[in-house]
């Protein structure tokens, strides 16, 4: 089966957890935004049911989806151009799940990284949702038939299970159903660091506020948090090669040209032979630059979440004009009656 035999449309999303930070916005959603700007049909979601395999309080949880959707909007998303959705309120995801429930195998799942990392030693313990989590985001894709899907490396594994579900869905049913989905991650910010331990993803759940730089954060807090964060007493490389074993100073290069939209390789021609002294109120400058405007407005659109949940539902009816088709196609190859008309 080729890709090209769908019309090409981007899919992801963000799980409304709190504490949305620079690695979700270099890694995700400021690549949202640049698809919308290549205008290609972007539909991003709040994967709330994707939040709730592990326990949330519900009024956080109602807090940070419409937080989210601000950030969404802040970051550049146009509501007019990108479909923007929490996935509750598109109940099709969570019934094409069901159907790739049945069609992925035990083994498959039980190879997840993640969920190793998040069930952790009590493993017996974790909900069956964070083991099942792949199945849902297969479906969040593949319910658009979505052939392009922006995300942070951490991601790739579950992008592969989403292939492998369509590959066995077209397959056992004798179709050309599903698209297979090409994973997007690419740039310099796909993988960013915490700011104390350049070994560790930059991550909402990281006990230590000062690892990560949050979108909520005001410019001295940002400043503060570069200004702390762990280095090596050398001065910066010119080429990338003298960047290998050095976790911290890679990663501060990688948020640089992330944010700057430049290369590691160019981002070392400019501040190759700095000290960190000289290399982080650069960094900090930028960082203010590109970040503050995106505090600033989730924070006066927080204050309008009536606009917030209209954009959402109509985010919905959108969407639900391309899943509930596609859902009722896949009910059809998998042999569901239809309802009669009476
Ligand atoms: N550190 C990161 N660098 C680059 N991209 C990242 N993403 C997450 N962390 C980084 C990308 O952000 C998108 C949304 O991720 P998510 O909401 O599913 O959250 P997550 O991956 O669970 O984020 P965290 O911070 O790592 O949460 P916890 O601490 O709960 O595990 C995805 O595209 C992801 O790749």
């Amino acid at each position: 089966m080729s890709e090209t035999s769908f019309t090409p449309r981007v899919f992801s999303g963000i799980q409304p957890t709190g504490n949305l930070h620079l690695g979700n916005y270099l890694g995700a959603l400021k690549r949202f935004v640049d698809w919308q700007a290549m205008d290609a049909e972007t539909i991003y979601c709040m994967v709330d049911l994707h939040a709730i395999t592990v326990w949330q309080n519900p009024t956080d949880l109602q807090k940070s989806t419409r937080e989210l959707c601000a950030g969404f909007i802040a970051a550049g998303l146009d509501p007019e151009k990108s479909i923007l959705i929490n996935q509750s309120q598109v109940p099709e995801h969570a019934q094409l799940a069901w159907v790739f429930n049945c069609v992925a195998r035990m083994g498959w799942m039980q190879r997840m990284t993640q969920f190793k990392d998040k069930a952790g030693k009590n493993a017996q313990n974790a909900s069956l949702g964070l083991f099942a989590y792949p199945a849902l985001m297969a479906a969040d894709i593949l319910v658009y038939h979505a052939t392009h899907v922006p995300v942070g490396e951490d991601q790739k594994q579950h992008l592969e299970l989403a292939r492998d579900i369509a590959t066995k869905f077209n397959h056992d049913y004798g179709v050309d159903f599903f698209p297979i989905t090409e994973p997007v991650i690419e740039g310099a910010g796909t993988r960013v660091m915490s700011l104390r331990d350049g070994t560790k993803k930059m991550s909402k759940s990281d006990v230590s506020d000062a690892s990560r730089i949050n979108l909520t954060d005001d410019a001295d807090t940002i400043a503060k948090k570069i200004r702390k964060a762990k280095t090596d007493p050398d001065a910066l490389p010119s080429e990338v090669e003298g960047l290998s074993d050095r976790a911290e100073a890679k990663n501060l290069v990688n948020i640089y040209a992330g944010l700057n939209n430049q290369s590691v390789e160019d981002v070392l021609v400019d501040v190759g032979g700095k000290q960190f002294s000289e290399f982080k109120p650069m960094l900090v400058e930028l960082a203010v630059s590109k970040m503050s405007p995106i505090t600033t407005e989730m924070a006066r659109l927080m204050e309008h979440q009536d606009e917030i949940d209209k954009i959402l539902a109509r985010g919905a009816e959108r969407a639900r004009a391309i899943t509930a088709p596609i859902l009722r196609q896949t009910y059809d190859i998998i042999g569901m009656v239809p309802p009669a008309p009476f």
